[in-house]
């Protein structure tokens, strides 16, 4: 690793630190370099609040020792007047000699407008440096902004030999408890959760994170004709709800709205949603005819398909992926299948 690399890493490691408090933003990290040492560095630890660049700006005590120093910042800085003031026009202030960059901000507010401040104001900009980790480490945050969408993570246990449910949708636990966990963790980790109508109905699941420590997902249903009972666990208010459907729409308490769409268009009416509500990750649990539209349409960032050493003989046909996985692993007696785009 070289020397901008190892700086590029500290700013991507301090930009780990907003996890979970700067969403939908993304997190960034800062680091002012001079003469080989490290003067000054900053995270951006809270939606709404300072950017990285002002944060590290504010950690150096005597400001003008920024002139002539490197800055490396894992995103381009902004350049556009949000619920902060422009960070490029507060690093040209600061006079550093070069900026070093992971990525440019594909929001369409700031995309290379940013790079340009500062190369209009004669410093030296090198783009590009570990982009993939900070795009993976930003991979909600990136889709969003490029896609208009949620990234998206299909999630399914099968039997081994090919079935999601009973016939009768009769309950029964397929993944094993270390798939229980991991599927806990993915729900404290992105914003959203879909489920259809069967699933919800039939399996009476409670969408929540109580396996692990973390925030739990809002929860999403789709409920054509409002026909689900309201002793169900999606309907207990304990935890945000949507439901959408084709009758109503209304706010019936703090935890439970009812979102009137058109299910004819299914995908594209729950993403128009979520995406207006600034929601910028969310898993679909199935059933199986939910998960297939998804694949067939092609809308969706990673799949995990995970194999119970069950067998069914008969039931519901678990969904078809249309290519060969690209990762294989085994959590306890599980295999599981990873897609990591489709
Ligand atoms: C930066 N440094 O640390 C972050 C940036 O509503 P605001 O003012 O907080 O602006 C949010 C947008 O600013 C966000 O969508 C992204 O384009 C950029 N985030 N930019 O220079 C930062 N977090
Ligand atoms: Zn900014």
């Amino acid at each position: 690793m070289d020397t901008h690399e190892q700086f590029m890493h500290r700013a991507l490691d301090l930009a780990k630190k907003g996890h979970g408090s700067v969403s939908p933003n993304p997190m960034v990290g800062c680091v002012i370099v001079k003469g080989g040492k490290i003067l000054g560095e900053g995270f951006h630890q809270k939606y709404g609040e300072a950017h990285a660049e002002v944060n590290a700006v504010r950690s150096v005590e005597n400001q003008s020792d920024i002139a002539g120093s490197d800055i490396y910042v894992t995103l381009e800085p902004c350049s556009h007047y949000g619920k902060t003031p422009p960070c490029a026009e507060l690093l040209v202030r600061m006079k550093p000699k070069r900026v070093f960059l992971s990525s440019l901000d594909t929001n369409p507010l700031v995309a290379g407008k940013g790079v340009e401040i500062l190369e209009n104001a004669g410093i030296e900009v090198q783009l590009g440096i570990l982009d993939q980790e900070n795009r993976l480490l930003n991979k909600r945050f990136f889709t969003t902004m490029e896609k208009q969408r949620p990234y998206i993570t299909l999630k399914w246990a099968q039997s081994s030999d090919g079935f999601i449910a009973k016939e009768n949708f009769e309950a029964i636990q397929l993944s094993g408890p270390q798939s229980m966990q991991w599927s806990h963790r993915l729900r404290a980790s992105e914003d959203a959760i879909l489920v259809g109508f069967n699933t919800a109905l039939h399996d009476n699941p409670s969408l929540t994170t109580r396996l692990v420590e973390g925030k739990n997902p809002l929860r999403l249903v789709l409920d054509q004709d409002l026909k689900l009972p309201g002793s169900h666990q999606l309907m207990n208010g304990k935890t945000n709800t949507w439901i959408f459907n084709e009758i109503k729409d209304s706010h019936e308490n703090e935890n439970l709205r009812y979102v009137k769409i058109n299910f004819e268009n299914i995908i594209n009416e729950v993403i128009s949603h979520l995406n207006k509500a600034r929601i910028s990750s969310m898993i679909v649990e199935g059933g199986a005819q939910l998960l297939q539209t998804f694949i067939d349409a092609g809308i969706w960032d990673e799949a995990y398909q995970i194999i119970s050493k069950t067998t069914l003989a008969n039931g519901i046909e678990a969904p078809i992926m249309a290519r060969k996985w690209d990762r294989i692993e085994k959590w306890g007696e599980d295999v599981v299948h990873i897609w990591e785009k489709p």
